[in-house]
């Protein structure tokens, strides 16, 4: 079978919420030496991205998206541990992420975790429906040197702003950008932080830029 052929069918079982197919899919393609970025994003973002837009226009349903997101889980779970296994590449330093309270979308940043990880940074990842209060605690636990929120909708621009006020009145010195479709330059300047990002590689551009690595 060709590095296409792979791909697709670990697409096609992500579509299907098939998790098991997923992770085995997974495994195989790791196996036959496709690099863990074209897993990513040929096969996982890819299959993420249809199934949003299956969603949209109704053809999907909450149910096949709650098992998309499942199935998207488990094949990011398995190919991050498939990089953890490679220890001897020197971490870049440690990233929190989270998505922020009241928001309980995490399928992008899981996708920008793994991302991250496969780019060779330690990540601690809070999940989702973060309180402001728990990225503070974790932050002055940790320091580390880029804080990353998620949000999906537009009610979580609000607590982004909450989020970041916080941080900075406690003097958390880390670098932090936002994510998320909804948000754009404006929004970004409201929330105070340094950089914003509406896609998963985008992301990873602009905080290997904000860090200079
Ligand atoms: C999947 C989904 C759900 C799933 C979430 C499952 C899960 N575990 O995440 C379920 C069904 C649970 C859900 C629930 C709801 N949803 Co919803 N959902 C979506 C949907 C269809 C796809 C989102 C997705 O996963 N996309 C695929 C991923 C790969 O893309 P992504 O999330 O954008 O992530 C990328 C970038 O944004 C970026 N990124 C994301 N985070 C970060 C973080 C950092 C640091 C960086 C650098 C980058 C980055 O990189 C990612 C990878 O490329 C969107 C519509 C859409 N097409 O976006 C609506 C959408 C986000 N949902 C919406 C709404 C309203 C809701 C509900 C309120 C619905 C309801 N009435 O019950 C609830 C919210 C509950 C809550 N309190 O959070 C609205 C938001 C509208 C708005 N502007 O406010 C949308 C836009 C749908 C719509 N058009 O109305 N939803």
């Amino acid at each position: 079978m060709n590095e296409e052929e792979s791909l697709e069918k670990l697409k096609n079982a992500i579509l299907r919420g098939d998790s098991n197919k997923a992770i085995q899919f997974v495994n195989e393609s790791i196996k036959t030496g496709i690099e863990v970025k074209e897993i990513l994003n040929r096969a996982i973002l890819k299959g993420a991205e249809e199934a949003g837009n299956l969603y949209e226009s109704d053809e999907y349903f909450l149910p096949d998206l709650l098992m998309t997101g499942d199935a998207i889980n488990a094949a990011t779970e398995t190919l991050k541990n498939s990089l953890n296994g490679k220890s001897e590449i020197q971490s870049k330093g440690t990233i929190l992420i989270g998505t922020v309270e009241g928001d309980i979308h995490d399928i992008g940043k899981s996708l920008v975790v793994s991302l991250l990880q496969g780019q060779g940074f330690d990540v601690v990842d809070l999940g989702s429906d973060v309180p402001p209060e728990e990225f503070l605690r974790k932050a002055k636990e940790i320091n580390p040197i880029l804080i990353g929120l998620s949000g999906l909708m537009t009610m979580s621009i609000s607590k982004m702003v909450e989020t970041v006020n916080l941080l900075k009145s406690e003097n958390i010195q880390s670098r932090i950008i936002i994510g998320g479709g909804i948000l754009s330059k404006q929004s970004c300047e409201m929330v105070g932080a340094d950089d914003f990002a509406k896609d998963g590689w985008e992301g990873v551009k602009k905080i290997n830029k904000l860090l200079r690595i």
